[in-house]
C-alpha cells in the first residue's frame, strides 16, 4: 500500500493515477477540511480529467485521511516554498512530514519525496530525521527523491506521459520505484542519484523562467525602440536554433516563480543570469502599470476606476491563483497609487479583492480600458466583445485594431 501525503495540486492527482492503475493508495493531508471535501466526493480544485480520474480512483478503492499509515511506501508530496530574505528553499513542510512518517513507519520502508528541493536539501534536512529516529539509511529506510514534472492545466495527460527521474542512493531501490511509477507512467524513467534528481528539477524550471525573463527583457527594448517584439519572436524562432518563449505581464505559480530562487539563495555568487532572470520576472507587473498610465495618458483617460484587468489567476485556464501577476500588479497599484482597478476573472468565483466582478458583461460595462492579464479561453471566444474599448493585451491574442502591447 502506498501512503501519498500531502493532497494538494501534485500530491492528489498522483494518488488518484496510482490507485486509478491498481495501487492501493491512502491519502494523507493534515487539512481536515480538504479530507473532508474529498471524502464528501468532491475535488478540491478545477483541472482537465481530474474528476473523472477521481471517480476512477474512487472505484478502485482509494481512502483518504488525516492520519499517517503504517506501511511500506511513502510519497510526500507537500509544498516546499522559498524563504522571501534568503531566497533558500524552505524545507520545513517536507521535514514536518518525514518526522510524522517515522513516526508509525516500519523498518524497511521507503520514502519518496516528491517535493521540489534545491540540490543537497534531501542531504542536508530529511537524512538527519530518518537518522534522529534510529533508523540506518539504506538498512531501515530507503530514501527517494522523484520529482514532479507535470504543467498545471494539463496535469493528467502529463502524469501519464513525462519523462521522469528518480534519484536513489541504491541503484536497486531506484528501480523498484521506477516500476511503481511505470504502473501508470508511460514516458522514460531515468534512475540516478538524488542529487542529480534535485538539481535536475530545479535546472528544467530555472531554464524556463531564463528564457521568460529573456522574452520580456526584449519586450521592454521593443517597447523603448518601438519594434514589434512578437514579429521578431516569430522570425527568430524561425532558426532551427532559436527557441525563445513569450513575453507577458509577469510569471507566477508555484514553480517557475520559485524554484529558480532556490540556486540564487543556495548560489548567490555564482547564480547571476538566474538572479537578473529572476528580478526582471519580477518586474513585469510594473511595467504593465506604467503602460496603463502611458495609455491612458495618450487615450485621454483620467479615471483609473475605468480600467479593468481581466485575469486574476497565475495563467489561462486554471484557478491557481498563487504568485498571480494581477495581484502583485494590484498591491503595487495601492501601495503606489490610489486603488480602484476593477478586476474580473471566470476561474475565480469567490470574492478575493476589492472591486471585483463576477460576470464578463457587467466588467466590461464598467470600464473603458481593459487589460488583458490572462489568455483565459473565455476571452479569446469574447474578443468581439472588446471592440469599443481601449485594449492592453499583454499576451498578443487580440486582433482588434488599435490593440496596445506591453
Ligand atoms: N509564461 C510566460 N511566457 C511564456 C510561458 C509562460 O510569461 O512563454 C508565464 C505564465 O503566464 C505563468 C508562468 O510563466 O505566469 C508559469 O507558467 P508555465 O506554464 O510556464 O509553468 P507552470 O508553473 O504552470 O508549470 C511548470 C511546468 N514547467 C514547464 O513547463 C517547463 C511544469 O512542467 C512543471 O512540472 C511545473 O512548473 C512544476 O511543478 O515545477
Amino acid at each position: 500500500m502506498i501512503n501519498v501525503i500531502g493532497l494538494g495540486y501534485i500530491g492528489l492527482p498522483t494518488a488518484l493515477m496510482m490507485a486509478a492503475h491498481g495501487v492501493e493508495v491512502v491519502g494523507t493531508d493534515y487539512n481536515k477540511e480538504l479530507v473532508a471535501t474529498l471524502n464528501a466526493g468532491k475535488t478540491t480544485f478545477k483541472e482537465d480529467g481530474l474528476d473523472d480520474l477521481f471517480q476512477d480512483a474512487l472505484k478502485a478503492g482509494i481512502k483518504f485521511t488525516t492520519e499517517y499509515q503504517v506501511t511500506d511506501t511513502y510519497i510526500v508530496s507537500v509544498p516546499t516554498p522559498y524563504d522571501k530574505f534568503s531566497k533558500k528553499v524552505d524545507a520545513c513542510y517536507v521535514v514536518a512530514a518525514v518526522k510524522d512518517v517515522m513516526k508509525v513507519c516500519p523498518k524497511g520502508a521507503t520514502v519518496v519525496i516528491e517535493s521540489t528541493v534545491s540540490p543537497g536539501t534531501i542531504e542536508k534536512y530529511v537524512r538527519p530525521v530518518i537518522e534522529e529516529n534510529g533508523f540506518k539509511i539504506g538498512e531501515d529506510i530507503n530514501l527517494v527523491h522523484a520529482p514532479e514534472r507535470i504543467i498545471p492545466g494539463n496535469m493528467v495527460y502529463e502524469l501519464l506521459h513525462n519523462n521522469r527521474t528518480i534519484g536513489a542512493d541504491d541503484k536497486a531501490i531506484g528501480e523498484k520505484v521506477k516500476k511503481l511509477y511505470a504502473s501508470f507512467c508511460q514516458g522514460d524513467i531515468v534512475v540516478t542519484d538524488i542529487k542529480t534528481a534535485e538539481m535536475t528539477k530545479v535546472v528544467e524550471n530555472t531554464f524556463r523562467a531564463v528564457n521568460i525573463a529573456f522574452a520580456n527583457e526584449l519586450a521592454k527594448i521593443c517597447r523603448h525602440d518601438n519594434m514589434d517584439v512578437y514579429e521578431i519572436i516569430r522570425i527568430c524562432n524561425m532558426h532551427p536554433r532559436v527557441n525563445i518563449l513569450q513575453p507577458g505581464p509577469g510569471v507566477g505559480g508555484h514553480c517557475i516563480s520559485v524554484d529558480p530562487w532556490f540556486l540564487v539563495g543556495d548560489y548567490p555568487s555564482l547564480a547571476n543570469v538566474i538572479n537578473e532572470s529572476m528580478k526582471t520576472n519580477d518586474s513585469m507587473p510594473d511595467f504593465v502599470l506604467e503602460r496603463i498610465y502611458e495609455i491612458m495618458k495618450e487615450k485621454g483617460l483620467t479615471d483609473i476606476s475605468r480600467v479593468g484587468l481581466y485575469g486574476l489567476t497565475y495563467k489561462e485556464n486554471v484557478d491557481d491563483m498563487r504568485e498571480s501577476p494581477t495581484l502583485q500588479l494590484l498591491e503595487s497599484q495601492q501601495r503606489h497609487l490610489a486603488p480602484g482597478l476593477k478586476v474580473y476573472d471566470p476561474f475565480i468565483t469567490s470574492d478575493v479583492v476589492d472591486n471585483q466582478y463576477h460576470s464578463l458583461d457587467s466588467f466590461l460595462d464598467a470600464v473603458d480600458l481593459v487589460v488583458i492579464m490572462v489568455k483565459h479561453n473565455e476571452i479569446k471566444e469574447n474578443m468581439s466583445k472588446l471592440a469599443d474599448k481601449v485594449v492592453l493585451d499583454c499576451h498578443n491574442i487580440c486582433d482588434l485594431d488599435g490593440v496596445y502591447h506591453i
